[in-house]
C-alpha cells in the first residue's frame, strides 16, 4: 500500500490553495482558521497576534461581537435590494456617515478600488461640467509610489511594475509627481486641464511613507487656489488607523473628496464610501453610476455599527497613544541592531526597515525570514517591497498586549542576528 505521508492541516490547505487557486499572492506559510480581537488562530490551533489587520480592514478587531450580532440580525431581515428600490437602512446610513465625516453627500460602493474609480469618474465629470475642461482632456495628478487599487484605470496611474506591467493599453489622463513634493505639485497645477489631485495621506503599500507635516495641508491649499479637487485616498489610513478618524485631520485642512474602505465595516464585508459636498457629488445623475451591492442594507447596518465602535471604544485615541509607545520601543531595536534601519509611522500604522543580509551559509536574511521568525514566535506581519515590515495591529489592542508584542519583535530580531 502506498505510504501516504502524514500531512498537517496546514500542508493540506496550502497544497489545495496552490493547486486550485490563482497564484496572485505569495502568502506567509500560515493557514488562519479563526479570529477574535487582536488574535488569530491557525488550523493547528496555534494563536498569533495579528499585526497586519487584513491591511487595516479589521481596525475594530476580528469578529467584534457587536458586528457579528449586527450581521446575524440583518442576515435574517434583508441583505440586498439593489438601488432599483429604496431600502430602510441606506438613508439613515448616508445621514450617519455625512454627519460623522462632515460632508454633504456620500456615494456607497463596495471595494476600495470601486470607490477610487468612482472618485476618478466624479472628478473628471466635475472638470468638464464645473471647471470647463475640454471634452476628454481632464487630467488627474497622482504620486509616484501610490497604491489605489488594481483596476486597469487605477494601475494606469501606478509606478509599481509589479502592479502594472503587461496589462496595457492603459487609461490616459494621469500626471505623476514625486510624493511629498510641493514644488512638483505647484508645477503640475499650472496645467489648466487638471481636475484633481489623488493622494494617500500616508503611502501604505509603498512602505508607510509619512510625508512632511505640512505636505497634505499645503497641497490642499494649493489645489483650492487652482480650482482642483483634492481627493484623499483614506482606504488604508482612515477609520482611526493613524490616530485620528481621518488621517487628513492631522493636516488641519479638509479634502474636497474622501475615499474610504476596509475598516468602514470592521472587516466583516466589503464596504466603501466616497464623500464630497453637493457641488461635486451632484455630477452624478440617475443612470450615471452604480453597482449591484452598493448601499445594500447589510453594508449599511455593519458600517454604522463599525463606526460606532470606533467612536465608543475611542480607537483613534488608542491608536495615537499606543502608536507612540510602539515607535519608541522599536527605536530601541534600531539603536541596538545595525540591520534594523529605522521605524516610521503614525498612530498604529507603522513600518520597520530591515537591512537585507546573507547568513554565513549564504542563505538570505531579509524581512521575509524575519517575518517567518515572528510567525514562529506568535506574531503575524508581512513585508512590503522586500525590506519593509508593516506593523498594523487592530486598534483595540491594549497597552499590555502591545508591550508583549514588542517583546516578541525584540526576541525575533535577536534570533535574526
Ligand atoms: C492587494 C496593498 C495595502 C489601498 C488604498 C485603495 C485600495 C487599497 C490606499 C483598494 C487596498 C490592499 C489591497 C491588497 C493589499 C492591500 C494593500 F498592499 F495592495 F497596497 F493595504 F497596502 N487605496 N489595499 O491600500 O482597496 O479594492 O483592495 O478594497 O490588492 O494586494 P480594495
Amino acid at each position: 500500500m502506498q505510504e501516504t505521508s502524514i500531512r498537517t492541516k496546514t500542508q493540506q490547505s496550502i497544497e489545495l490553495e496552490e493547486r486550485y487557486g490563482a497564484h496572485n499572492y505569495h502568502p506567509l506559510p500560515v493557514v488562519l482558521d479563526r479570529g477574535q480581537g487582536v488574535f488569530v488562530w491557525d488550523v493547528e490551533g496555534k494563536r498569533y497576534y495579528d499585526f497586519l489587520s487584513a491591511y487595516s480592514a479589521v481596525n475594530q478587531g476580528h469578529c467584534h461581537p457587536r458586528l457579528v450580532k449586527a450581521m446575524q440580525e440583518q442576515a435574517g431581515e434583508i441583505t440586498l435590494t439593489s438601488r432599483a428600490f429604496y431600502n430602510s437602512k441606506l438613508g439613515t446610513y448616508a445621514e450617519y456617515v455625512c454627519i460623522t465625516f462632515g460632508y454633504e453627500k456620500m456615494l456607497p460602493m463596495n471595494t476600495g478600488a470601486e470607490a477610487v474609480e468612482t472618485a476618478i469618474k466624479m472628478a473628471r465629470r466635475w472638470g468638464y461640467e464645473k471647471k470647463g475642461i475640454a471634452k476628454d482632456q481632464a487630467k488627474i495628478i497622482v504620486c509616484a509610489g501610490n497604491f489605489h487599487g488594481r483596476t486597469i484605470t487605477i494601475i494606469s496611474a501606478s509606478t509599481d511594475p509589479d502592479s502594472n506591467t503587461r496589462f496595457g493599453p492603459y487609461t490616459a489622463g494621469f500626471v505623476t509627481i514625486p510624493y511629498n513634493d510641493i514644488p512638483a505639485l505647484e508645477q503640475a497645477l499650472t496645467d489648466p486641464t487638471v481636475c484633481a489631485f489623488l493622494v494617500e495621506p500616508i503611502q501604505g503599500e509603498a512602505g508607510v511613507f509619512v510625508p512632511d507635516a505640512d505636505f497634505i495641508g499645503s497641497a490642499i491649499r494649493l489645489c483650492r487656489s487652482k480650482n482642483v479637487l483634492f481627493m484623499a485616498d483614506e482606504v488604508q489610513t482612515g477609520i482611526a488607523r493613524t490616530g485620528r478618524l481621518l488621517c487628513s485631520e492631522h493636516s488641519g485642512e479638509r479634502p474636497d473628496v474622501v475615499i474610504l474602505g476596509k475598516a468602514v465595516s470592521g472587516g466583516m464585508y466589503p464596504v466603501s464610501i466616497v464623500l464630497a459636498d453637493n457641488a461635486v457629488m451632484d455630477v452624478f445623475i440617475p443612470g450615471s453610476h452604480g453597482s449591484t451591492f452598493g448601499g445594500n442594507p447589510m453594508a449599511a447596518r455593519l458600517a454604522m455599527e463599525a463606526l460606532d465602535i470606533v467612536k465608543e471604544e475611542k480607537l483613534a485615541e488608542n491608536a495615537e497613544r499606543l502608536g507612540q509607545l510602539f515607535r519608541s520601543e522599536m527605536q530601541k531595536l534600531v539603536d541596538e541592531f545595525d540591520y534594523v534601519k529605522l521605524v516610521r509611522g503614525k498612530g498604529l500604522l507603522n513600518a520597520v526597515v530591515i537591512e537585507p543580509r546573507k547568513a554565513s551559509d549564504g542563505s538570505p536574511k531579509t524581512a521575509w525570514e524575519l517575518c517567518l521568525l515572528l510567525r514562529d514566535n506568535g506574531l503575524l506581519a508581512k513585508p512590503t517591497h522586500g525590506d519593509i515590515i508593516r506593523f498594523a495591529p487592530p486598534l483595540v489592542i491594549t497597552e499590555e498586549q502591545l508591550l508583549e508584542c514588542c517583546r516578541i519583535i525584540a526576541l525575533s530580531v535577536r534570533q535574526f542576528a
